[in-house]
């Protein structure tokens, strides 16, 4: 099968670079997929498009290096299983608050003993290789979403999910939680939240991934040591790059 080039990165310490598209279009997502992140993620939990789409994305990625993974809408084996069958090399789920979440998390993404997933992997095997299904308990990357206080509180519980690769903090969402706004990604308690979470995954042995608001966030979580940075969605880059330009022309 096909390795999965983010399990290399991370087994050297590297921290890897994922793109986030949202906008549910196969060129858009080639063009971010051809820039050289080391990932794409595709976005099913707030891109605006449904399963049928992530199919040409997910395609679109493969015409280059970068490993797809996806951000399911929800933890449900239905559409986890789809997207696995499409070749995702990876998955994180939104909104994992307990063991059990985690759990059921890993299942949904494992074949069986260790899990439920369903067996029809219909492009796995063009994307991965004829050996699929011996190799894709251990190639696929499931990455559990902290975004919530009860998500926050069980984090290290979490994170002893057997199989579980590591976690992906959403930072927008945690800052809601804790009562701020969603973008105050300066927050000295989101930061320390953040820093802790990183001791977590350290100490058990997990990767430690997360959304990143804003530049100055990106390169502070790089400080911080997290395995796995999202530095903005297609949109947010779309956005700045083109108010940058109009206000340097006016
Ligand atoms: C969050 O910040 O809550 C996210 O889910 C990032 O996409
Ligand atoms: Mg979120």
């Amino acid at each position: 099968m096909r390795p999965n080039k983010l399990r290399t990165l991370f087994a050297q310490k590297q921290m890897a670079l994922t793109g986030w598209v949202s906008m549910g279009d196969s060129l858009l997502t080639e063009v971010i997929a051809s820039c050289g992140y080391d990932a794409v993620t595709v976005d099913l939990q707030h891109g605006l498009f449904s399963i049928e789409s992530a199919l040409p994305m997910l395609q679109a990625i493969s015409t280059t290096d970068a490993v797809p993974l996806v951000r399911c809408c929800e933890n449900g084996l239905g559409e986890i299983n789809k997207l696995l069958d499409a070749g995702a090399y990876g998955v994180i789920c939104p909104l994992v608050n307990t063991v059990d979440d985690a759990e059921r998390f890993v299942r949904a993404c494992h074949y069986s003993p260790r899990g439920t997933r369903s067996y029809g992997p219909a492009r796995g095997f063009l994307y991965g290789g004829a050996d699929y299904f011996d190799q894709a308990n251990r190639t696929v990357l499931t990455l559990a979403m902290i975004e919530t206080n009860l998500g926050f509180a069980n984090a290290e519980a979490i994170l002893q999910v057997p199989d579980l690769d590591g976690i992906f903090i959403g930072p927008a969402d945690l800052n809601i939680e804790m009562g701020l706004a969603p973008d105050d990604y300066d927050a000295p308690r989101l930061n320390d939240a953040i820093r802790h979470l990183v001791e977590l995954g350290a100490r058990h042995g997990k990767l430690v991934g997360i959304f990143a608001g804003t530049m100055d966030m990106a390169q502070r979580m790089k400080q911080f040591g997290l395995d796995l940075v999202a530095p903005g969605t297609d949109i947010q880059l779309l956005k700045a790059e083109a108010g940058r330009r109009i206000a340097a022309l006016r």
